[in-house]
């Protein structure tokens, strides 16, 4: 299984080289080797590219690493390989050229890992429901924040009337600027040839991953891509096959010697930072925004607002402006939820030392006084 695939075919950069050399440099006695997380197994993960098939993070990892630092589907990591078949040991997470982010469902919401070292995101809606602007602009956001390219994927044509089609990539394009968007059917086969054509390796993609709305046809996709006579990093479980919801982040190899990653349906994508993705995925609104009176116009009034204007020429949609409001709000949220939240724990912290410190002045007579 893994020690078939070499490491270039399985997308290793410099980059992930440069990142392994710095920590063997510190560490020379330890036998660093690089791997890539191909599928996650709750804590364990799966591993191409070295001798052992899982693998799990050291003690020292676990302890040390934030929720973002630990491996994820698409990591390359910095491994020791065990004699026996204990599953290996994964020091380091390499550095990343790539990560997708999002707000994890439930109150706390913390920041969640969804794929490392991907290149370009396959955001996927179906043709007969799900097609809803507002939710791809979301995804757009933290596609462009990821570090990786995006792509809108309209499956499920064959459901879909012509007119009501047309309709649907218009809107969509409407909030996708400079974004492709592609009709395809996984049943039919229409525009797959396209989709394909897209997950081509060549010298800035290697690795792809598919993400949108559960039952959009993600799997069904992915399926489609691989054909019969795939090969696969791993074997495509009853689950992957798309009959039933996939429960994992797995990534497999296609014949053309792209690197697919599939991910579970997401109920939702939280914004948790912004680092230019709403930028990039309003690049409309941000280029009409140079032209506003005000260099810091937030578009909500303003005299002299070019943002404002282009709306009442009916240039730019109001529900493109409303929907950029909506989610800046929504990451100043995750952001003051989130320092709040390492507050928090600085104060747990503190106070944990205190009482230590308490305990031990009771019996250390030195620290008595
Ligand atoms: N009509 C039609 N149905 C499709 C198409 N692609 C997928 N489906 C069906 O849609 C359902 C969901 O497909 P999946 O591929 O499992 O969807 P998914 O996005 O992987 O779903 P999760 O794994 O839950 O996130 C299945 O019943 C598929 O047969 C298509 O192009 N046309
Ligand atoms: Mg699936
Ligand atoms: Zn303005």
């Amino acid at each position: 299984m893994g020690s078939a695939w070499s490491l270039a075919a399985l997308g290793y950069r410099p980059s992930h080289a440069a990142g392994l050399e710095e920590l063997r440099s510190h560490q020379p006695e330890v036998p660093l080797l690089p791997a890539r997380v191909v599928a996650q197994l709750g804590e364990q993960v799966r591993l191409a590219g070295v001798r052992s098939a899982l693998g799990g993070p050291s003690g020292r990892l676990r302890h040390l690493a934030t929720a973002l630092g630990l491996p994820v589907v698409g990591d390359w990591v910095a491994v020791t390989e065990s004699s026996g078949a204990e599953p290996a040991v994964i020091h380091q997470v390499l550095p990343r050229t790539s990560l997708l982010v999002r707000r994890a469902a439930g109150r706390r919401g913390d920041a969640q890992a969804v794929a490392a070292n991907v290149d370009l995101f396959f955001i996927v809606t179906s043709a007969n429901r799900d097609a809803n602007p507002r939710r791809i602009e979301r995804y757009l956001a933290a596609v462009w924040d990821s570090g990786a390219r995006p792509i809108v994927v309209v499956n499920k044509t064959d459901q879909c009337e012509p007119g009501q089609l047309a309709r649907l990539l218009g809107a969509l394009e409407a909030c996708a600027p400079g974004v492709p968007v592609l009709p395809v059917s996984a049943f039919t086969g229409d525009g797959l040839a396209r989709l394909a054509e897209h997950t081509r390796p060549h010298a800035d993609v290697s690795t792809v991953a598919f993400i949108g709305m559960s039952g959009v046809g993600k799997s069904s996709l992915v399926n489609a891509l691989l054909g019969d006579d795939a090969q696969r990093v791993l074997p495509i479980d009853e689950d992957a096959r798309g009959r039933h919801a996939t429960t994992r982040r797995e990534l497999f190899v296609l014949p053309s010697g792209a690197l697919v990653i599939d991910t579970p349906g997401m109920r939702e994508l939280g914004l948790v930072d912004d680092d230019g993705g709403l930028a990039a995925g309003f690049a409309e609104i941000e280029a009409l925004a140079r032209r506003c009176r005000f260099a810091d116009c937030r578009h909500q009034g303003e005299p002299g607002c070019a943002v404002a204007a282009a709306i009442d020429a009916g240039e730019v949609e109001a529900s493109r402006l409303a929907a950029l409001h909506k989610l800046e709000r929504e990451v100043q949220v995750a952001k003051a939820r989130s320092d709040r939240s390492v507050a928090a724990r600085s104060k747990q912290r503190a106070k944990a030392l205190n009482v230590a410190y308490r305990a031990r002045r009771k019996v250390d007579p030195k620290l008595q006084g």
